[in-house]
């Protein structure tokens, strides 16, 4: 669990409205403004309602993710196992500093090979400085379960070559931090992992967030925007 506090950086981003994962009706979040922000947590008090937030807490679930970061992200601010915590890693900004994280989707194969693919999500109602692709090294195929409903992984690559029945596949994914400096508060940044047949057709997918954090760093402390959503 990752663990926040409230936390507010000078360096926040512009915010231009960008293209947005289509699954985030991005046209239903207001543009900031000079409203009220009781709690800090970068959501405005009149926004906090219209996704199930506490005006007066930072962290309406409880999760250590403050509600604007879930907002952004697409998660449900009001549920404590939204984002589960499989899918958070926490990658600390020093240079040279690693995250392996697994990833698994339970699919129902029909007997087609399956891929997988690291697909980045663009810069949403918050745009942040950089992209997780950024950060991103590699991944491939490390697990099936149950192991005969599968044939030919292909430990070097993100392919499972026959998946036949309920199958939960994994993944084992790299990412590094690239940089020389390091950050002086967390941002998350948001990516799916898609499954795909030979077709190209996307049979499953999850979302997921590499948390880039400070060195070191106890509690997430994460960038807020000075100016509330
Ligand atoms: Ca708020
Ligand atoms: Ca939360």
């Amino acid at each position: 669990m990752l663990a926040a506090v409230a936390a507010g950086c000078g360096d926040a981003p512009p915010r231009e409205p960008t293209l947005r994962d289509p699954g985030v009706d991005s046209a239903s979040v207001p543009a900031p403004g000079s409203a009220d922000d009781n709690d800090g947590d970068g959501l405005c008090n009149g926004t906090e309602p219209d996704y199930g937030a506490d005006p007066e807490v930072f962290d309406t679930d409880g999760d250590g993710l403050p509600d604007l970061v879930e907002v952004a992200n697409a998660f449900d601010v009001a549920s404590p196992g939204s984002p589960a915590e499989d899918q958070l890693g926490l990658l600390e900004a020093r240079p040279g500093a690693t995250l392996e994280l697994d990833v698994r989707t339970t699919v129902d194969g029909d007997g087609q090979a399956l891929s997988g693919f690291f697909s980045p999500i663009g810069s949403g109602i918050w745009p942040q400085p950089h992209d997780v692709g950024e950060f991103f090294i590699s991944a491939v195929a490390v697990s099936a379960d149950p192991i005969d409903n599968v044939r030919g992984i292909d430990y070097d690559s993100e392919r499972f070559g026959f998946v036949a029945g309920e199958t939960r596949l994994g993944f084992h994914l790299l990412f590094e931090y690239p940089f020389d400096e390091g950050v002086e508060c967390a941002r998350a940044y948001p990516f799916r992992y898609r499954l795909k047949n030979d077709e190209g057709d996307t049979v499953a997918q999850r979302l997921f967030l590499v948390v880039v954090a400070p060195e070191g760093a106890g509690d997430i402390e994460y960038c807020l925007p000075d100016d509330c959503y």
